[in-house]
């Protein structure tokens, strides 16, 4: 009997596996363009914009979930285009429940005294609120039935004898623009009943014809790597993948939905977060000024 003595020849021990190389946070390539360094450039568009009947305004409306980020948003818009930390709208911190109580239209005033742009917001009570809007209420605020400093009732439908009713609202009362307002980081508990609710308004808006959009907030607290760098917004998976999943459940498609960042805690701009409002804004505008168009040629 032959005896080999082991010299390591034959003991091959199995290698180890190379480690699969960590998965990147982060695309190679943003998936959508942004032009970072036009900050100004943005801004001049939307100081520009004039819709092309003298005297129109574009409305926008703002909904969804509590504490969404819809009032910051129209405080970010402001503080953009006044070039400084502006509050207008009033923001909550602690959300027990919604803070917008009453339908208020906020028109942003321009340098000059008693100039302004030419269009304005409406900021509606949060989606998931049991002391929220119905449906119906809302369906009424598109066609322009709602007055200015009307409290939502939850129980019942604005009615047409209540003095917040508007029996002839102009073209200007009316809705050009829905937007969906939701947040990045909790997007998930958003399923069933606010989805169905979500869905439910926008086909209200699709009977109408108003085009609907959805911006979505705190991407900053979503992703990290957003949260450091807002230039990474379009390269983050995370945030790709939220929207994508956001898109499905809704119907609204990927190129409606626009992420951005409110200014919330900070005290300067920031020319990063300035481009994203700005670059979402002049959306809104232009499909507020294609709805105004398309009704016009209807007419
Ligand atoms: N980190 C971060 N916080 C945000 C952002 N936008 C809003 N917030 C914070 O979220 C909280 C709620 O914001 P609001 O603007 O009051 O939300 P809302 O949708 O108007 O809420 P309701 O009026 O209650 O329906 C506030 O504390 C904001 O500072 C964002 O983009 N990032
Ligand atoms: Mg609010």
């Amino acid at each position: 009997m032959f005896y080999f003595p082991d010299m390591g020849l034959f003991s091959s021990k199995p290698k180890p596996e190379p480690k699969p190389k960590p998965e990147t946070p982060l695309l190679d390539e943003p998936w959508r363009e942004i032009n970072w360094s036009d900050r100004q450039g943005a801004l001049q568009a939307v100081n520009n914009f004039r819709p092309q009947t003298e005297d129109q305004q574009i409305r926008i409306l703002l909904h969804g979930p509590v504490g969404a980020g819809k009032s910051s948003f129209i405080n970010s818009v402001q503080s953009v285009l006044l070039g400084r930390m502006y509050k207008l709208a009033l923001v909550d911190n602690v959300s027990h429940g919604c803070f917008t109580k009453k339908y208020i239209t906020y028109k942003i005033q321009k340098e000059r005294p008693k100039t302004f742009y030419p269009f304005v917001f409406n900021d509606i009570m949060g989606l998931d609120s049991t002391e929220g809007f119905q449906v119906d209420d809302i369906k009424l605020a598109l066609m322009g039935h709602v007055k200015d400093g009307y409290k939502f009732n939850p129980k019942s439908k604005l009615s047409k004898e209540d003095r917040f009713y508007n029996k002839s609202p102009s073209v200007n009362d009316q809705v050009q623009v829905l937007v969906c307002v939701v947040p990045a980081d909790t997007l998930e508990p958003l399923k069933d009943k606010t989805v169905q609710k979500i869905r439910d308004i926008r086909l209200e808006a699709s009977h109408l014809g108003i085009p609907q959009v959805a911006i979505l907030t705190k991407v900053d607290k979503a992703c990290p790597e957003v949260g450091k760098d807002l230039k990474n917004i379009y390269r983050s998976k995370r945030l790709k993948e939220k929207m994508e999943e956001f898109s499905k459940d809704t119907g609204i498609p990927m190129n409606c939905i626009f992420p951005i960042k409110n200014y919330h805690e900070e005290i300067e701009l920031s020319d990063d977060a300035d481009v994203l409002i700005l670059s979402t804004l002049r959306h809104l505008l232009s499909f507020g000024e294609d709805f105004l168009k398309w009704k016009a040629a209807r007419h």
